[in-house]
């Protein structure tokens, strides 16, 4: 007699993937959590890389520095949800020495990168050493551009989150 044995299924793995994990309690107002981090998208404001970086510095911030791809696309999903087609800033430049991108503030190295395609083409004008994360019409979505610094965009501020909100004086 053969004994057929059924092996539950006792863990139904459903993956879904957002890209995107508020955990807006260990964020202040209107910023966003991801991955121990709160992120400011100032959309009301463009301005250019320098008054950015110095805008998130103010605050105890960064501008904004992408590590990883998950990061990467959870900034990208999140600069689509204003629904306007235009530049945000992020923390890199090569401004000390061209064609060496570092994150500004924590100054390391770009090792992860998403660059548009033909970017960063700061060889043909000379004058683009600041990065921000640029809408590409036709590929109907942002990219890592090399721009020009007085350029104005919408920065993108970045500061570890804390459990429990106390810094925030959120509980
Ligand atoms: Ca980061
Ligand atoms: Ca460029």
């Amino acid at each position: 007699m053969r004994m057929i044995s059924r092996i539950p299924l006792l863990s139904l793995v459903v993956a879904t993937f957002s890209g995107i994990d508020y955990v807006g309690a260990d964020c202040p107002n209107n910023w966003r959590g991801y991955s121990g981090n709160c992120y400011l998208f100032l959309t009301h404001l463009p301005m250019n890389w320098q008054s950015a970086w110095d805008y998130c510095a103010h605050m105890g911030a960064k501008l904004v520095e992408i590590e990883t791809f998950a990061e990467d696309n959870f900034i990208k999903q999140n600069a689509k949800d204003f629904h306007f087609h235009d530049c945000f800033w992020l923390g890199g430049s090569d401004a000390v020495l061209p064609g060496v991108w570092i994150w500004a503030t924590s100054r390391s190295h770009l090792l992860y990168t998403n660059w548009g395609p033909g970017e960063p083409n700061h060889i043909h004008s000379d004058n683009e050493h600041c990065l921000n994360l640029y809408y590409f019409t036709g590929y109907n979505t942002y990219f890592w551009n090399d721009d020009v610094c007085d350029y104005h965009c919408h920065p993108i501020c970045e500061q570890p989150s804390i459990p429990g909100g106390s810094i925030f004086g959120r509980r």
